[in-house]
């Protein structure tokens, strides 16, 4: 019997989004491939392409179950994410068969995941948080005697900074 099919996933590319506080162990889902064939030229397992970084953060996970006994696969989260970090990872999943000439004609899905922002991160001030400032004692009205900045490595509204000022000490040296 000569294998005359390709392992087919219904998408050529999927993207998947998951937030940078999901918890290690996590299985995010996948497509399962399909083969026209049968037998032992049926899609047997996957196999992850990927660069160090990406293969140590996320891994396959494969299991049959179901009336048709057909193997799934998942993508297990393996360490925690950090979208300051990386905010996004490319990944192939290529689907394997029963025929051990070659890969050549298996069938593969681009996977790109979006890691999803959360508040996970305080504002900053510049420099070490501390201004000082010394003025004279005819200053005008009105007039600036500092600029403060800070920054907040999180995305959009979780970026933004509230300032407001409070009194937490005034001395009045003779
Ligand atoms: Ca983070
Ligand atoms: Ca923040
Ligand atoms: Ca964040």
């Amino acid at each position: 019997m000569a294998r005359t099919s390709r392992d087919r996933f219904p998408d050529d590319v999927i993207s998947l989004s998951v937030s940078e506080s999901v918890s290690v162990g996590t299985l995010l889902p996948l497509p399962t491939a399909t083969d026209p064939d049968h037998g032992r030229f049926s899609v047997t397992g996957y196999r992850l392409q990927a660069d160090a970084d990406v293969a140590a953060t996320f891994e396959l996970v494969m299991s049959r179950g179901g009336g048709d006994g057909a193997l799934s696969v998942q993508l297990e989260v393996r360490r925690a994410l950090d979208r300051e970090l990386h905010d996004h990872y490319s990944l192939r999943v290529v689907a394997a068969h029963g025929d051990a000439r070659g890969a050549s004609n298996s069938g593969s899905v681009d996977v790109r995941i979006d890691v999803v922002d959360v508040n996970d991160n305080r504002p900053r001030f510049e420099g070490e948080g501390r201004y000082e400032v010394t003025v004279p004692e005819n200053l005008a009205r009105h007039t600036t005697i500092l600029r403060v900045q800070a920054s907040d490595d999180d995305d959009g509204p979780n970026e933004q900074v509230r300032m407001c000022v409070s009194t937490i000490e005034c001395r009045c040296l003779l």
